[in-house]
């Protein structure tokens, strides 16, 4: 299969809310979809959407890679091999050091595209088995009131897991929030917090030691210094999870470090498909929990990610993909029912164009 054309596309939806990554404030999610095209008119779409305040890239660098990378795209020879994701994109793309959100782009749209001249859904492209439900973790945000009523809200709607952002204000409200919400859900509705990097480890074991007693699933990111992560959980016993440092610590060392139950993967910001997956089958084997996760993509970067959790992420750990009900609009209904993504609906669906512009 080859490629024969390429287009940039441009999509800008409109948020519910206001979103805040590190004080970068924003009402529109804006990104770039890369839509190519085979010989025999077969589709496939990547998106390329860094998030400011997140993601090192801004639009106008991957805009402008992007523009430099269609010329080598363009007629460009697919092996059958990069289906497998264990070195064949990189054989095919390392040439072009891609920024991560770029290389995911790609491979997203490469990856869809071969599923289409093969005209199976993208979870079936891998000849391996799939889950059809795949967990997702219910994300809660706003003030504490919105955030008590989401809680018992998504408990409701059969969520396994949920996740709530903390070191954002006073530590002593986020402790009374935390019980709080315990007191709410079961016990057996796993809770997990990311703090973001935003706590010295005094800081970070004041909070720990005050909610130790509410089943705390894991903390990401609790402390601003990698290096204390492995004190934070001998002084509080709670389990940690790495999610931007991931791309700073080396594999290898991550491992030695006691306390760290969870590893987030970011497709986007990891740098591709084929590297999440191998993170994703390095953590398996060290026991840490790889965790699928967004930040903030569109519905059809949510589903491309949900499809690659349902084959490659273990069944019952539940996916960072909750951030669909941040869309006023969106180019692709990707939801949540019962607190799970269903795959099958997910492939009978397509890309919603009106609210695509070239680009
Ligand atoms: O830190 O996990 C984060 C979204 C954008 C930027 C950073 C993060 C996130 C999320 C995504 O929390 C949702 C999730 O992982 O559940
Ligand atoms: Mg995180």
């Amino acid at each position: 299969m080859r490629i024969t054309s390429v287009r940039l596309l441009r999509y800008d939806l409109p948020l519910v809310r206001p979103l805040t990554v590190k004080s970068v404030n924003m009402a529109i999610r804006t990104g770039l979809i890369l839509r190519l095209t085979d010989e025999k008119g077969n589709i496939g779409y990547g998106e390329i959407a860094p998030l400011a305040g997140f993601h090192r890239e801004t639009l106008e660098d991957v805009l402008k890679q992007l523009l430099a990378t269609e010329p080598f795209l363009t007629g460009l020879l697919i092996p059958d091999n990069v289906v497998k994701l264990d070195g064949g994109m990189d054989e095919l793309f390392h040439s072009l050091d891609m920024l991560p959100t770029v290389r995911f782009g790609v491979e997203m749209a490469v990856l869809n595209l071969v599923a289409s001249s093969k005209g199976c859904p993208l979870h079936e492209l891998f000849g391996l088995p799939f889950n059809r439900f795949v967990p997702v973790n219910g994300l809660l945000s706003g003030n504490r009131d919105e955030i008590l009523k989401q809680a018992e809200y998504l408990f409701g709607q059969g969520y396994v897991s949920i996740k709530i952002k903390v070191g954002r204000g006073d530590i002593a409200s986020e402790i009374e929030l935390i019980r709080n919400i315990r007191r709410i859900i079961s016990a057996d509705i796993s809770i997990r917090l990311d703090a973001n990097r935003s706590w010295t480890l005094d800081e970070a074991v004041f909070f720990g030691e005050a909610i130790s007693d509410t089943g705390i699933d894991y903390i990401e990111e609790p402390v601003d210094d990698c290096r204390m992560l492995e004190a934070f959980h001998q002084r509080t016993k709670i389990s940690t999870a790495l999610d931007e440092t991931i791309v700073v610590c080396p594999f290898d060392s991550i491992v030695q470090v006691r306390g760290i139950k969870a590893v987030v993967i970011k497709p986007c910001f990891a740098g591709g498909v084929e590297k999440t997956v191998a993170i994703m089958k390095h953590a398996k084997k060290a026991n840490i929990m790889p965790v699928l996760s967004s930040p903030f993509n569109s519905g059809l970067g949510l589903a491309f990610i949900a499809q690659i959790a349902a084959v490659f992420s273990p069944q019952d750990v539940a996916v960072g993909l909750d951030t669909f009900r941040w869309f006023k609009q969106d180019i692709f209904d990707f939801h949540v029912s019962n607190g799970f993504a269903d795959i099958h609906e997910i492939g009978k669906k397509r890309i919603l164009c009106q609210f695509l512009k070239p680009c």
